[in-house]
């Protein structure tokens, strides 16, 4: 066995962001770059020599370069095994199910989630930790401070493994096993949901869907589960080969960038149910016959009908939303009498949750559902809990949503992102905030009166650890909220994202464009950050 020690200098910008290190395939393809990276993930960690890996990825170009390197570090640093996904496909949730089916040590994740992809776009690598989910921020600081002294790194000296089709080979002592990378997933949704009665309902003739995989990762799970094992008809999956530049589009679900499926969904002949999955199938978006379900209200339709789904039946330990999520779900929580947590962004926040069973459904704003059967967010399971729903209750999307809002009033919500902004103003605009959120409590602006501000901290129930300057928070008194936040995963200057919301308990009143309701918010939320100055911008670039 040829080891190669192999001498290096730190590179000063591998700090991990909200969900791992995100950068542009030129950074990545530096030499060292990727190789700095995977040996600070080693270096950080203790124990694993002899244990179990899994890798994989959303199919995103560099994903099989990057493989076959992670595999020849993996054995030169003593791995015992390593689980790859066939073509070196694996999705984020199907990642979390065989890391925490096979008991392995941990996972390497190769994706920069819904950023595109191609030899111009996005390219990114996050650890998972035993129990299938995101590294946790104290593991995340750990191979970040090892990311600034590294002086070396190991590779194996061998030939590229075939990752085409399953298989076993062996890497100097390490096992390699080329797995399915759909069967493990598939028979754990299996577990979870009625398939039968939602294969019943599909087959019924008065149900159609459409399902975009935008060209990422989730192609292959969706035909599997969707057309061959509940009988959806052929091509009710579209766009379902995973491209390496997801056919030069964002593979991002909402409103703006998942525009095919969109203008299908809101077309005279629309099909009943409507879904979309991100680049690497943790996010999801739903849409009903002319009809969009925000993130927000998704978790909180499926936490009321939870009790419907097989998986759920029995109840729920708690929920957990993100702290820019809405607050719908939290109203469904407390007439459902169990605790609802407020988290920071980042799906990691949610894991300690999770393994400590205070939660048993957890959401986000950005498009991001799931639930204690993984450790990520996961866009099918979302998708198939909805199918769950529509098969029993057997009522359209659009009524199950608006009966929702008048059993527990409609929090009218929306985020504006401001991408690729100025580095500098937009942090700028974010220390003026929170120098000012001190003193603004009882102020009045117009008709809204601050009831709290700050910038969000966190305090884990289950560690005890701290995660301050999460967010700066403004809420009214009557209940309306806005929150600022610098996004954490893009990848170009900056992404400022403006999240506002208001609640509104009169049925009479829920029919309002989203926009229109939340108008006197959106104007104030200028008034007070004076975002156009700062940002240089008229508009946000992005409205969902
Ligand atoms: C990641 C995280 C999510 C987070 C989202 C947006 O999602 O896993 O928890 O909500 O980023 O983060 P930000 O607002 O900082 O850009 P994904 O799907 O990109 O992995």
């Amino acid at each position: 066995m040829n080891i190669r020690n192999i001498k290096t200098t730190p590179f000063t910008d591998q700090k991990p962001g909200t969900s791992g290190l995100r950068k542009p395939v030129t950074v990545f393809q530096k030499p060292h770059y990727l190789e700095n990276f995977v040996q600070s993930i080693f270096d950080s960690l203790e124990g694993y020599q002899g244990e179990t890996f899994v890798v994989g990825g959303d199919g995103r170009y560099y994903n099989r370069q990057a493989i076959q390197i992670i595999l020849k570090m993996a054995a030169a640093n003593g791995v015992g095994k390593i689980l790859v996904g066939s073509e070196g496909i694996l999705s984020t949730p199907a990642a979390s199910c065989i890391i925490r089916k096979e008991g392995a040590f941990g996972g390497i994740i190769l994706s920069a989630s819904h950023n595109p992809g191609g030899p111009e776009g996005d390219f990114g690598i996050k650890y998972n930790i035993g129990n299938g989910g995101p590294a946790p921020e104290k593991v995340t600081s750990a191979i970040f401070e090892q990311t600034k002294v590294i002086d070396t790194y190991k590779i194996l000296e061998a030939a590229d493994i075939n990752i085409d089709r399953p298989g076993s080979f062996k890497l100097g002592d390490m096992s390699v096993e080329v797995i399915d990378s759909v069967e493990s997933y598939l028979e754990l949704m299996d577990s979870l949901f009625d398939f039968d009665r939602i294969k019943e309902f599909i087959a019924s003739g008065s149900f159609e869907m459409c399902i975009d995989s935008l060209h990422a990762v989730t192609g292959p799970y969706a035909r599997a589960i969707f057309e061959k094992r509940l009988g959806a008809k052929e091509g009710t999956v579209k766009n379902g080969t995973p491209l390496e530049d997801f056919g030069g589009g964002h593979p991002d679900p909402n409103l703006v960038y998942a525009k095919d499926l969109v203008e299908i969904m809101f077309s005279e002949n629309a099909p009943n149910f409507g879904a979309a999955s991100d680049g690497d199938g943790d996010r999801n978006m739903i849409l009903g016959n002319n009809f969009f379900v925000t993130p927000s209200d998704s978790l909180a339709v499926i936490t009321a009908n939870a009790k419907l789904v097989p998986g759920y039946k029995d109840g729920l330990a708690g929920v957990a939303r993100s702290m820019p999520t809405s607050a719908a779900v939290d109203k469904v929580a407390a007439k459902l009498g169990i605790d609802c947590y407020e988290t920071p962004t980042g799906w990691k926040f949610f894991g300690n949750l999770l393994d400590a069973n205070k939660a048993t459904l957890c959401g986000e704003e950005s498009f991001g559902t799931g639930s204690n059967h993984i450790r990520e967010k996961d866009g099918l399971w979302a998708v198939l809990f909805w199918l769950n729903i529509l098969a029993v209750r057997q009522e359209s999307v659009e009524d199950i949503v608006k009966q929702h809002w008048q059993t527990y009033g409609r929090n009218f919500y929306s985020r504006h992102d401001y991408e690729e902004v100025d580095k500098d103003p937009a942090n700028e605009l974010m220390d003026r905030l929170r120098s000012m959120v001190g003193e603004m409590k009882g102020k009045e602006y117009g008709n809204y009166t601050v009831e709290y501000a700050d910038d969000f901290s966190y305090t884990d129930p289950v560690d005890g650890s701290v995660s301050s300057k999460q967010g700066i928070r403004i809420g009214f008194t009557d209940g309306s909220r806005i929150v600022f936040r610098l996004s954490g995963t893009g990848t170009k200057g900056a992404t400022l994202r403006l999240y506002l919301e208001s609640y509104e308990p009169d049925a009479s009143k829920h029919d309002r464009d989203t926009q229109e309701a939340l108008s006197d918010l959106i104007a104030l939320a200028e008034e007070i950050a004076q975002i156009k100055k700062f940002t240089d911008r008229d508009a946000p670039t992005v409205i969902t």
